[in-house]
């Protein structure tokens, strides 16, 4: 978990009783300031309003898209616990500093898996890429005729494993996951990861949202073994959301979240050229709260409640 420190830009708080130690582009970790370091039981997860778009992070941020994404977290979280087949979770509290009120949760240490656990129901992105040139996703044979978004008979387990800083995560196939993490284990986190899509694809589609794919990541509680599930879940950050209105397979799906964003950075207002390795312009106000309005409008219509910023 030290890959990503001092990932350049990120902006760590200071949080009474805590220390910061590691921030992807988005989130922050930190763990508590009075154990020595790597040691806590638990640790503080914080999502900032950052948003990314084609691998850069931009200016300005989203107002309350951190809390946004908590509280659906935690929603999703609760879901998914319920039940005879409820999945077990990282969460401990959600008693965090005032100054990330709502937006944080402290969680229970886990052993990370180093696999990307990786659900798709329908076929774009990296996957659709390996299906074009080979016919397979993560080596799973497809049928022929697929086109960008079309919706897979049944849902397949793609995992993929971190890459070096500034790299992709690059897709794997079951065989090299079982060779990294044990062929028993490998199995169980395919099945869980597809249990877990099933339920939360038949949720969001009651709500008018496609769940395309989700990527979630499980851990070992040290003391029991348990695989437990960790990060945050079924976000749009973590997963592909699409509007059931607008969805038309044969051509790249609508984001729910950022598409406002996508289609200002490749226009000619925004003067920027994705290829150039510039640091992308800075988003227009209309834009950001655009945006705000979609993440706020996911939230509200999966969990079928209003969203209430912190105080
Ligand atoms: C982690 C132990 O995305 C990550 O962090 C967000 C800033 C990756 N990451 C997760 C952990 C977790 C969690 N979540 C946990 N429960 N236990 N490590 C560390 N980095």
């Amino acid at each position: 978990m030290s890959e990503r420190i001092g990932f350049t830009g990120a902006q760590a708080l200071e949080l009474p009783g805590w220390r910061h130690v590691y921030s992807g582009k988005v989130r922050d970790l930190y763990e508590p300031a009075d154990e020595a370091p790597g040691q806590s039981q638990t640790l503080l997860v914080v999502a900032s309003d950052r948003i990314s778009a084609y691998d850069h992070v931009l200016e300005p941020p989203i107002p309350d898209k951190g809390a946004v994404l908590t509280q659906l977290s935690l929603w999703w979280f609760e879901r998914l616990a319920e039940g005879p087949d409820g999945v077990e979770n990282h969460l401990v509290s959600t008693d965090v500093p005032a100054e990330v009120a709502g937006r944080a949760m402290v969680v229970r240490r886990l052993e990370m898996v180093p696999v990307e656990c990786i659900a798709r129901g329908y076929l774009t992105g990296s996957g659709l890429e390996e299906y074009r040139e080979h016919g397979t996703v993560t080596g799973l044979p497809l049928p022929e005729g697929l086109v960008d978004g079309s919706r897979l008979q049944t849902p397949i387990f793609t995992p993929s494993a971190k890459a070096e800083v500034g790299e992709h995560d690059e897709n794997i196939t079951f065989e090299e996951t079982a060779r990294r993490v044990g062929e028993e284990t490998a199995q169980e986190l395919r099945e869980r990861t597809l249990a877990l899509y099933s339920r939360a694809e038949r949720i969001a589609r009651e709500a008018g949202i496609i769940l395309a794919d989700t990527k979630v990541e499980f851990g070992r509680d040290a003391r029991t073994g348990a695989l437990v599930l960790g990060d945050e879940v079924l976000t749009p950050d973590s997963s592909r959301f699409w509007d059931a209105a607008d969805y038309e397979p044969g051509r790249a799906q609508p984001s729910f979240d950022k598409q406002f964003v996508r289609d200002w950075l490749t226009s000619e207002d925004s003067g920027w050229d994705r290829r150039s390795g510039e640091v992308p312009p800075s988003l227009p106000a209309e834009v950001v709260e655009r945006t705000r309005a979609r993440y706020v409008e996911a939230y509200e219509r999966l969990t079928g409640r209003p969203f209430r910023p912190a105080a």
